[in-house]
């Protein structure tokens, strides 16, 4: 029988999840789990490369989790857990960075961008953080790594890294390949269609969160930022506005550009934001109530991350003993 091919992904509980990272990411974990082993974390380490109230870091692991099983992930097949639980990330981690150079951790285009928003708290972590993420990967021999598109240069390093270690030490780690989706890998801000829909956007109405009421995701689309004229076309660079409200329309309901431009032709921004926005609503009506629900059970959702962590643990075990033999470290009693 051939093997199941591995599919891996994670998301920092560092803000209450997004509807850019439900089409960047989770959406595509739930529609790819069938055909692959899956493992899906919550990167909390990960998450103290940026300041974290404890309390809140804790409350928002556990609502992640919930969140992950309301967006359609099934805990009996795939392994979700917690990745501060899993030690063999952060040995790893450290094995990696010894074959990662400071000039390529130096290019990564968010270490750039979080360091001139946190310029008073620039960490170490901060840098190294890309080498985290390619211990994450490269511990489950993961064949497939689905992320939006702000996650596709740390993919490119992972395999730089992952190539090289086996090159200089024999082959130990399978190269991943990022899936990028064509529509909703990059939501912008509703109210700043320059830029990348984002947690640390504390503008009002900028963010749509998986877990926002009905009325503040019509509120959020009502308000949305549109373009100088009125019809409803596809034009990325002429039309931001409107082209991410398309890009959203399109994810969430699956119909192509020009169908959208077929289906609102004649009429006015102010129809199709309040389409938007209604189709949003029912999208994520029902993950919130089931997140709602399932974080009533808090013994459900930590017998979930621990049989998770077991699970992960046991092939992160085995990459890890076969790449401290290569390094040549010294076998355990
Ligand atoms: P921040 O936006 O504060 O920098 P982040 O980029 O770390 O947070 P995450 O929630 O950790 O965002 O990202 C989780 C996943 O969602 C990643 O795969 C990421 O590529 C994807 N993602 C994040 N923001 C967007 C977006 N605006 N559009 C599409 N995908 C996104
Ligand atoms: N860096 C990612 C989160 C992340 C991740 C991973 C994604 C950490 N480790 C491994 C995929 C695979 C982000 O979204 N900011």
């Amino acid at each position: 029988m051939k093997k199941r091919r591995t599919l891996l992904s994670g998301i920092q509980p560092s803000g209450d999840l997004l509807l850019g990272s439900y089409f960047g990411a989770i959406k595509n974990w739930a529609e790819l789990a069938g055909e692959y082993d899956c493992f899906f974390f919550i990167a909390d380490m990960h998450a103290i490369t940026v300041r974290q109230n404890p309390a809140d870091l804790r409350r928002r692991t556990l609502q992640q989790l919930a969140q992950y099983i309301a967006c359609g992930i099934d805990p009996e097949t795939c392994a979700l857990f917690v990745q501060s639980h899993v030690s063999e990330h952060a040995e790893l981690a450290w094995a990696l960075g010894c074959c990662t150079m400071f000039g390529e951790l130096q290019r990564m285009t968010q270490f750039k961008e979080k360091s001139a928003k946190n310029s008073e708290n620039v960490n170490a972590g901060l840098f190294t953080y890309p080498v985290l993420m390619a211990a994450d990967i490269l511990l489950y021999q993961a064949d497939l790594v689905p992320v939006g598109e702000d996650q596709k240069q740390h993919l490119e390093l992972t395999r730089d890294i992952a190539q090289r270690f086996n090159g200089l030490c024999g082959d130990v780690f399978t190269i991943p390949e990022p899936y990028i989706p064509k529509t909703g890998a990059r939501i912008m801000s509703l109210q700043d269609p320059g830029n990348k829909m984002s947690k640390s956007d504390s503008a009002a109405g900028a963010s749509v969160y998986l877990l926002d009421s009905p009325d503040a995701v019509m509120r959020a689309f009502r308000r949305a930022v549109t373009d100088s004229g009125s019809d409803i076309r596809y034009d990325p660079a002429g039309k931001p506005g409107v082209s991410n409200l398309m890009q959203i329309y399109s994810a969430a309901t699956g119909k192509s550009f020009g169908e959208i431009e077929v289906e609102f032709s004649g009429k006015g921004y102010g129809d199709f934001k309040t389409a938007v926005g209604e189709t949003v609503t029912e999208l994520l009506r029902p993950i919130r109530e089931r997140t709602e629900d399932l974080l009533k059970n808090k013994d459900y959702l930590a017998s979930i991350y621990k049989s998770g962590a077991a699970k992960a643990s046991e092939r992160a075990r085995r990459t890890l003993g076969k790449v401290y033999k290569k390094l040549g470290f010294a076998e355990k009693a």
